[in-house]
């Protein structure tokens, strides 16, 4: 087969997408078929995802795909990580909470009764991040909502349940729950038990490129579609956005762009030392057996909660322009991004003058500029920790993602990182999905490396080299 074309839904924290993938061994052009807010919704009992009008939008999404290219060959589903439903037989019991939901701390406390980090870390090798799945699924053991029926879906798990009838946890997505043994890529059933949670919570794990199931007889007539094949891909977006960077070396780094901000190599093995584990380094599953080792940093979640409040104010904010006026900003206060104080969503530029009280009633521009000098430093304190943790040295780093775009956040990193920043392609995390579902399909054959090579051949990155040495603004809290 020369060409054909392949749908990808890309749910992310703030938007989801419907796109078309047009595939052949020198050709890959996106396009967007639909778009639509993913905006979480806080009733009594805290903060959840619009898992109903997510599916609904991920229909009509896959609805104008088949009228737009009845030839479909498959479909594939990616989305940020972590978080579930629960079902007892076809029923949703609960549906996905938000990972900023608050809940989590009970779950982290629980855990830590029963395991020390060390013990977590040898099993599962993933940083600490106290939304990961097993903390929750402690909560809902702790709350009564577990019994030998319940099943647990990751969020693409279940779209792809709700669309073929068939339940698998996808590997890369399962990786983050942190009930998969780090070393052999399986379930760990004895974390599972020590945790006390039911036996059959865990669906059949499926690898990318796996078949997952065709479409139901319904969904196929709601749709206009044959009954198309739902293919396993990098069903974390951080996964498939890794699949899509175009490294040329093992020494080149990423920058996963998004609401968070990945930043990591991909190695052959899980890196486990107890350096590691105390810089807070995570092994997530990468696709073909590749592990992605990485630490999350904060995204452009404080950008998008800066813009949220100041709207709230009844103001405008055109956010090119704004990053455009911060070029200009010649002052700015450097803080802690990273501080947890900045995870959950609300007053985003207060809590930012609580870090850095020289921002009290500073100008937009000066905010915006503080928070891009302030993302910068610490993605190449990140970089830095990176080489020393992997001895690798790293003289390039690809930015994919959101933030690819932007031009001033990416010479700020190559500035203070020292090193070469190769930014794009924007739509990172979709071309990953449609890379492995294209393979799956005989459009595309080889290894990771080949397909990053036509990512390479056919999008242009843009080249930041550094500029000068930084020097710390006088003024500066961090
Ligand atoms: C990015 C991401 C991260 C994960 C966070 C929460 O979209 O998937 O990789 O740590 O969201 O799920």
């Amino acid at each position: 087969m020369t060409g054909g074309v392949v749908a990808a839904v890309d749910l992310g924290a703030t938007s989801g997408r419907v796109v078309l993938g047009r595939v052949g061994p020198d050709r890959l052009d996106i396009d967007d078929v639909h778009r639509f807010p993913n905006t979480p919704v806080r009733t009594r009992d805290g903060l959840h995802w619009n898992i109903y009008e997510l599916y609904r939008n991920v229909l009509v999404g896959l609805r104008k795909a088949v009228a737009a290219e009845p030839n479909l060959l498959s479909i594939g589903i990616d989305s940020w990580a972590v978080d579930y439903a629960l079902l007892r037989g076809d029923r949703l019991v609960s549906t996905p909470y938000h990972y900023r939901d608050e809940r989590t701390a009970r779950g982290v406390a629980a855990v830590r009764d029963l395991l020390t980090a060390e013990e977590l870390y040898a099993t599962n090798g993933l940083q600490f991040l106290p939304f990961n799945t097993l903390y929750q699924l402690t909560v809902d053991r702790l709350d009564g909502l577990l019994d030998d029926d319940t099943t647990m879906l990751l969020v693409p798990d279940l779209i792809a349940y709700w669309l073929t009838g068939a339940r698998r946890a996808e590997r890369t997505n399962a990786s983050t729950t942190g009930l998969l043994d780090v070393t052999t890529g399986t379930w760990h059933t004895p974390l599972a038990a020590t945790l006390d949670l039911p036996p059959r919570l865990l669906p059949p794990l499926a690898a990318p490129g796996d078949l997952v199931g065709a479409l139901t007889p319904d969904v196929a007539a709601d749709l206009g579609s044959t009954a198309l094949p739902v293919v396993a891909v990098g069903s974390h977006d951080t996964a498939s956005a890794v699949v899509a960077v175009p490294m040329t070396s093992r020494d080149a780094a990423y920058i996963c762009s998004g609401t968070w901000s990945l930043i990591g190599v991909e190695t052959d093995h899980p890196i486990l030392t107890d350096q590691s584990r105390q810089a807070d380094f995570t092994n997530e599953a990468g696709v073909d057996g590749r592990t992605r080792y990485l630490r999350n940093r904060m995204g452009m979640w404080l950008v998008n909660e800066c813009v949220n409040a100041w709207q709230r104010d009844g103001s405008r904010v055109d956010l090119p322009a704004l990053i455009g006026e911060a070029v200009d900003a010649t002052d700015r206060v450097l803080f802690d991004v990273d501080d947890p104080s900045l995870v959950p969503g609300g007053d985003m530029p207060t809590r930012i003058v609580e870090l850095a009280p020289g921002l009290a009633g500073a100008q937009r521009n000066v905010v915006m500029r503080s928070i891009l000098e302030s993302l910068a430093l610490s993605y190449a304190r990140t970089l830095d920790e990176l080489q020393h943790l992997t001895g690798v040295p790293i003289e390039t780093v690809h930015i994919v993602g959101g933030a690819s775009q932007n031009a001033l956040l990416c010479q700020l990193i190559a500035d203070r990182a020292g090193r070469t920043v190769l930014a794009g392609p924007v739509e990172a995390t979709a071309t990953g999905n449609i890379l492995i579902q294209a393979r799956a399909a005989g459009l595309l054959t080889g290894t990771l490396e080949d397909l990053r090579s036509l990512v390479h051949r056919t999008t242009w990155p843009t080249a930041y080299q550094p500029r000068r040495t930084v020097t710390m603004p006088t003024g500066a809290t961090a």
